[in-house]
């Protein structure tokens, strides 16, 4: 009779309902964990701590609704409804950007959200149910066999919370055995979801954001000081070779869309080259082809790589630069020239809010943006996708550049090479790949494109004059094909699959420098974006010692010979770190002396560690580099062209004081 009794009350209470709310979430995220996301667990504590992080999790936030004594049930089922829609949340944008979503990337979301929606529309799946399946059968349950559970008469709010935390703790404890502080270099994300689970990283990521804001606040001009110093330490200095061999001449940058640097001389299985231009350049020994060099963005992808070409600074470990540090002080490439009387002008496809630009280029020093209302954009075939198609964008780009006074530093931002890689039918006949993965068959049909664009915009630069007179640098913006495709991405290198070594390598996009009259060449030197703005104005004849900058010079030969990356890893000549294991460069192979990769390792983490202090704390505001004039944002007005469809060009730069 007690028993039956006994029974009866626990299958009837709250805490019944508790237990299976738990059990069931903590089961859907852990497989969420197998499936999706690739956290490189390596040993036992590890796959024991992905198997309990959800927990402690659960715990804390379903048991958040014992606050409540009336509506228990219900409030925990929507608990789980906001809990469950996260996780769903981040699988989407981990089969992307293989990234966990942080809250500067939700800020993105909200300004760029009606861009973004095809690309997410192919991420999703109908099986993608399952991951709210634990709340439709709570619902269920909460309906039929829970319908009459007796309200508790305490409601047991502070026993539940003290488990919760006493979990999260003992969580806590072993991941940071494992990894000494998780928490305070916290760079990569992937560690903090592998170790404290995808939930708890969200709080994290909160606390962080908040401490980032607070930091600007508290930061004063002694803070610049160390800057300098580091700077003056590992400032290189110019080749005298190149040094002033592209003085007075214009600029032009191109950004191409998620080109990386395996596509060059690649041969579809019918041995047709997918990008026969950028292979002649690569060839023509009248160019500089770097094939070592490196993306270093991150989750601000495109726009990351704008901020590392022009500031020679690293990007923020979360959220883009672009939408969270507008209003800084920098000292980018196009004011250093635009003082120097150069014209700064960009060229994009899409309009200028995208990804903030319009403010952002302000700060950078941009007299004219040439942004979607220059373009043709309601031209049927114009427009796909992120904006301009490459081909027209260029063709349209031109008489406008023409129209730009010399001597001019330029940027234009290709789209068409962009995920998904989907073409609309006439706009290539080059064949897809057959890897059976579309997302990669296309890629190729994307990048002969925009290959072909590239082309037609060397002849019309050529036919224009432009070409002899401009320096032009091609750079792939960061990789385009995430790991979430590298099954198909092993048969397209014809590899049994891709190591940890072969992925660090899959992040170099190739870096072309073209200057009138210089011999250029293969260059294997090992580099990344971040090098690029030294490089560049020491071609033009200005030395950056007075910069604050984390580049080296890549022509120089003092050029250091690694490359970081965003996440504290990094690539040298002799070893590579990937997800914080050391590699052998050469054979591939796990280097029985991890520590090998320590010295460089300490030096990575000591310049992302400094750049992220000139960024969050924005330091430039106080150091000038003399003869520069601060950037007064107010000084820039991006007008649009008068009049409707109207390509004309006009001064945008509204001189002080008018
Ligand atoms: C284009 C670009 C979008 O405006 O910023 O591309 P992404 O950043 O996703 O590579
Ligand atoms: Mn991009």
């Amino acid at each position: 009779m007690e028993k039956i009794g006994l029974l009866k009350k626990i299958k009837n209470s709250h805490l019944t309902f508790f237990a299976i709310a738990v059990f069931l979430f903590w089961i859907k995220t852990y497989v969420a964990y197998q499936n999706v996301f690739k956290l490189g667990i390596s040993d036992n504590l590890q796959k024991f701590l992905l198997a309990i992080n959800p927990i402690s999790s659960a715990l804390l936030f379903l048991g958040l609704a014992f606050l409540s004594k009336k509506h228990t049930k219900k409030i925990m089922i929507i608990i789980n409804f906001i809990l469950s829609f996260l996780l769903y949340a981040n699988i989407v944008y981990y089969r992307f950007f293989s990234d966990f979503i942080t809250v500067p990337v939700l800020m993105q979301a909200k300004s760029n959200a009606g861009d973004l929606g095809s690309s997410a529309a192919n991420l999703m799946s109908f099986t993608d149910v399952f991951y709210f399946s634990d709340t439709i059968i709570l619902i269920i349950l909460a309906l039929t066999i829970f319908k009459k559970v007796v309200s508790p008469k305490r409601s047991g709010f502070k026993m539940i919370f003290l488990f919760a935390v006493t979990v999260f703790l003992f969580n806590l404890g072993l991941a940071e055995k494992d990894r000494p502080q998780l928490l305070s270099r916290s760079f990569d994300r992937n560690y903090l979801v592998k170790y404290l689970g995808a939930y708890n990283f969200t709080i994290f990521d909160i606390i962080q954001n908040i401490e980032a804001t607070s930091q600007r606040a508290m930061a004063s001009s002694s803070d610049i000081t160390n800057i300098e110093n580091y700077r003056n330490s590992t400032y290189t200095p110019p080749n005298p070779v190149y040094f002033g061999k592209a003085k007075g001449m214009n600029v032009i940058y191109v950004s191409m869309e998620s080109f990386q640097n395996f596509m060059i001389d690649y041969r579809m299985p019918n041995g047709q080259l997918v990008t026969p231009f950028l292979d002649s350049l690569a060839h023509d020994g009248n160019t500089f082809y770097f094939d070592h060099f490196y993306h270093q963005t991150g989750q601000g992808k495109t726009s990351d790589a704008e901020f590392l070409m022009e500031n020679s600074l690293y990007p923020l470990s979360s959220g883009a630069v672009f939408i969270n540090k507008d209003q800084n002080t920098y000292q980018a490439a196009p004011a250093i020239l635009d003082q120097k009387g150069y014209t700064t002008a960009v060229f994009h496809g899409n309009y200028k809010t995208f990804w903030n630009r319009n403010s952002m280029y302000k700060q950078l020093g941009y007299d004219q943006f040439f942004d979607a209302s220059y373009f043709d954009m309601t031209k049927p075939g114009n427009v796909k996708n992120y904006g301009m198609k490459d081909i027209p964008f260029f063709q349209e780009s031109v008489p406008m550049l023409e129209q730009v006074k010399q001597p001019f530093y330029t940027k234009f931002i290709t789209l068409s090479n962009h995920f998904p890689f989907e073409m609309d039918p006439g706009d290539t006949n080059f064949p897809a790949g057959n890897t059976g993965d579309q997302i990669v068959d296309d890629y190729f049909q994307s990048a002969h494109y925009m290959d072909e664009a590239l082309k037609q915009f060397f002849d019309q630069l050529k036919k224009d004059g432009l070409y002899d007179k401009s320096i032009i640098i091609l750079y792939g913006d960061h990789y385009g094909l995430s790991s979430a495709h590298y099954t198909a991405m092993a048969k397209v290198l014809g590899v049994p699959k891709i190591t940890p070594v072969m992925d660090a390598k899959l992040q170099q996009t190739p870096l072309f420098i073209h200057v009138p009259g210089v011999k250029g060449g293969v260059q294997h030197q090992i580099g990344g974006e971040v090098d690029v703005r030294p490089t560049l104005l020491h071609l033009l004849g200005i030395d950056t010692k007075n910069y604050i900058e984390f580049g080296s010079d890549l022509l120089s030969p003092q050029h250091r010979d690694w490359a970081l990356f965003r996440n504290g890893d990094f690539v040298s000549n002799k070893v590579i770190q990937v997800s914080g294991k050391c590699y052998d460069s050469n054979t591939g192979n796990l280097m029985t002396d991890q520590s090998s990769c320590k010295p460089i390792n300490n030096q990575v983490i000591n310049e992302l560690d400094m750049s992220d202090k000139v960024v969050n704390q924005d330091l430039l505001r106080f150091y000038t580099p003399p003869g520069f004039k601060p950037v007064n944002p107010n000084d820039y007005q991006y007008l649009g062209p008068k009049g409707k469809n109207q390509k004309q060009v006009q001064t945008t730069k509204v001189p002080t004081g008018e």
